[in-house]
């Protein structure tokens, strides 16, 4: 590893996408600073395995002198705005909070960034979300936004507002218009999650159902791993630019739990049920992105197909809840158990998410 002399702010450390970047900018001999918020629980669980390479510093997006002082204290080179109420359906439930984080938030940041250091390299994570009700497939830098719910509405805020910073005032201000990427880092109640953590269950005989909404929503996944490269990538051009990074191929819910029942060899037929209650009231059908001028500029390509990347979760969540499952049944023969439940051993360490949330 060769030192850089950088230093990256990144807000939302503790998220999935968070503990990827700080892992690969420590790659790369930063100096990685997270910024979290104050909980009664610490959140830590994804970055515990790197708490010792990084540094933390206490704010919010919901309050600017702590972003002000952030800056300030720390002194970054690159900011990664990963900070989101990210979770689409708590979008209907609370708007009003998640405009302040997802929109307003970045307002702060880069008003506290024009303050402090107008220098600074800003990344803002834009979402596939924006395009809604798409004008266009596949979708790219120049398509439309038609957002669906209170998050996309945000998110197009505070992608608007990114680049009317970098017009306005010449900040070096980005945004990745990231399409869904997934990792067994992922939260439990976003779906591909929600279906390799339902999956490993059932296999392990803790679970007989998964209950799911609209099997027919159309998805384009990668891997996470591959998607914050591509975010590092856009801080290091000559020119700040907006990037669309996708795989450009989509599969349906149910393509995903066909594959994913599959690679334990069960039928998702026999163990996924719907329920209204996790339909939306305002539903984003189809999302395919067209990563070519990423591919073009940047030389961006996503390393991990989607079977590699549902084949990964599932093994990563048998693994966890059998490590769960023979903590709490002492006796239990481990080995011979374990070999018989997964069909694709993988050997990467993935560090889980919390199992705390409500899916
Ligand atoms: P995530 O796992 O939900 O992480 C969100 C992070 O934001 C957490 O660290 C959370 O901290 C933090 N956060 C929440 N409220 C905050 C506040 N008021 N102040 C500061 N930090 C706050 O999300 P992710 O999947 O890693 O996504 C990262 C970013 O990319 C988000 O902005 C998301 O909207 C966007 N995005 C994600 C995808 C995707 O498919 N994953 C696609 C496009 C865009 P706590 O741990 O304290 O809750
Ligand atoms: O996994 P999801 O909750 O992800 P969604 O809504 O696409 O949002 C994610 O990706 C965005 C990028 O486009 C990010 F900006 C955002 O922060 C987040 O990371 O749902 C995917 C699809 C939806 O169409 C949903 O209706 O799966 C469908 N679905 C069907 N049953 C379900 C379920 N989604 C969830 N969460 N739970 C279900 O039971």
């Amino acid at each position: 590893m060769r030192p850089v002399n950088k230093t990256a702010l990144v807000t939302g450390i503790t998220g999935q996408d968070g503990s990827y970047l700080a892992e690969l900018l420590l790659e790369k001999g930063y100096r990685v600073v997270g910024m979290t918020r104050r909980s009664s629980t610490a959140s830590m669980e994804r970055i515990a395995h790197i708490e010792d390479q990084i540094e933390i510093i206490q704010g919010d997006l919901l309050d600017q002198a702590s972003l002000v002082e952030a800056l300030q204290k720390v002194r970054p080179n690159e900011v990664y705005n990963l900070g989101a109420q990210s979770f689409v359906p708590t979008s209907w439930n609370q708007p009003v909070l998640t405009g302040e984080v997802t929109g307003l938030g970045v307002t702060r940041m880069l008003e506290a960034m024009r303050q402090v250091d107008p220098s600074v390299r800003f990344y803002q994570a834009s979402s596939s979300e924006m395009f809604g009700k798409v004008r266009e497939t596949p979708q790219n830098e120049w398509t439309p936004f038609y957002p669906r719910s209170p998050y996309g509405a945000a998110k197009v805020f505070a992608h608007y507002l990114t680049v009317n910073y970098r017009e306005s005032y010449g900040i070096f201000a980005v945004s990745g218009i990231l399409f869904n990427h997934e990792s067994p880092r992922r939260g439990l109640e976003f779906v591909t999650r929600k279906v390799s953590d339902g999956v490993a269950r059932i296999k392990l005989g803790m679970a007989e159902k998964i209950t799911l909404g609209n099997l027919d929503a159309d998805r384009d996944w990668g891997f996470a791993g591959d998607y914050v490269k591509a975010m590092w990538l856009m801080l290091q051009q000559d020119q700040p630019r907006d990037y669309v990074i996708a795989t450009g191929k989509s599969h349906t819910v149910r393509h995903l739990c066909d594959t994913a029942f599959r690679h334990v060899g069960l039928d998702y037929r026999d163990h996924v049920v719907t329920d209204p209650t996790f339909v939306r009231p305002a539903e984003v059908d189809r999302l395919l992105g067209d990563p070519s001028r990423a591919r073009e500029d940047l030389g961006w390509r996503p390393n991990v197909s989607f079977e590699e990347l549902v084949a990964m979760m599932v093994d990563a969540d048998m693994e966890r809840l059998w490590e769960h499952k023979g903590s709490s049944r002492k006796n239990s023969n481990v080995s011979s158990k374990r070999a018989s439940t997964s069909s694709n051993g993988s050997s990467r360490k993935h560090v889980p998410a919390s199992t705390s949330h409500k899916s």
